[in-house]
């Protein structure tokens, strides 16, 4: 059945494959068990929650939310602005179904959300919509000033309360100030990459070496 016969999804996205969905949470866990045992993270915890007295166990702290994947076209089943537009691209409809390699570049971690970077290749990108990065700009205005493709992530848990799109412009703010010249402060050299703080509870872990996950282009009706 061709999609423009068919209703429009909640949204269109990547899904990791299984078996690297369990690499990936497993990663982030150790990441998780290894953050808050920081001593510069805890040295910033009154940047990352009003309980300043407290520690923070993040693993308990973030709440997973289902199959690991990166949205490309949030629809809400044709509510959401341009969702028959995205689902019409003629990329869309060739490339629905294909396995993809996305690379997981970054780890990052607020108060509200932890999520992995991806980073787009060319091809990636055809299926990335012209104004992901605009519709985020009420929330964090410097995101029109950012490439393509920026917003693209994994959500791997949000905090109580918070909503998942909250990922995203978590880490648009992050890449804001990458380009505004704040290369963050360099916290530590982790087994996994290099640790930065941003300031407000804000950290980035830069992969040393990205994650390859085979992820399936696709969409979720929920
Ligand atoms: P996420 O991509 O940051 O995880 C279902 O709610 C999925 O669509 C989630 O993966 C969620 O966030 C994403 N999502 C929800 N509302 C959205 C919105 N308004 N814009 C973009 N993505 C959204």
């Amino acid at each position: 059945v061709p999609l423009e016969e068919t209703s429009l999804p909640l949204f269109f996205g990547w899904f990791l494959l299984p078996g690297i969905q369990d690499k990936v949470r497993c990663t982030s866990m150790d990441f998780l068990k290894t953050l808050d045992t920081l001593e510069a993270f805890k040295k910033h915890l009154p940047d990352f929650t009003v309980e300043a007295e407290k520690e923070v166990d993040l693993e308990q702290y973030f709440q997973a939310n289902g199959a690991l994947h990166c949205t490309t076209k949030f629809c809400d089943y044709g509510k959401a602005e341009g969702a028959k537009e995205y689902a019409d691209k003629p990329a869309v409809e060739e490339l629905y179904g294909s396995v993809f390699e996305l690379s997981l570049s970054a780890l990052f971690v607020t108060p509200r959300t932890v999520g992995a970077r991806v980073s787009l290749s060319e091809d990636q990108l055809t299926l990335w919509p012209a104004d992901a990065e605009k519709e985020a700009v009420s929330v964090v205005p410097a995101a029109a000033t950012l490439p393509a493709g920026s917003r693209a992530h994994v959500t791997l848990g949000c905090a109580e309360g918070v909503e998942p799109q909250q990922t995203g412009f978590d880490l648009l703010e992050i890449l804001a100030l990458q380009q505004e010249g704040q290369e963050g402060e360099l916290v530590e050299e982790m087994e996994l990459g290099s640790l930065a703080y941003y300031g407000k509870g804000r950290w980035l872990l830069s992969l040393r070496e990205p994650v390859s996950a085979q992820a399936c282009f696709s969409s979720l009706y929920g």
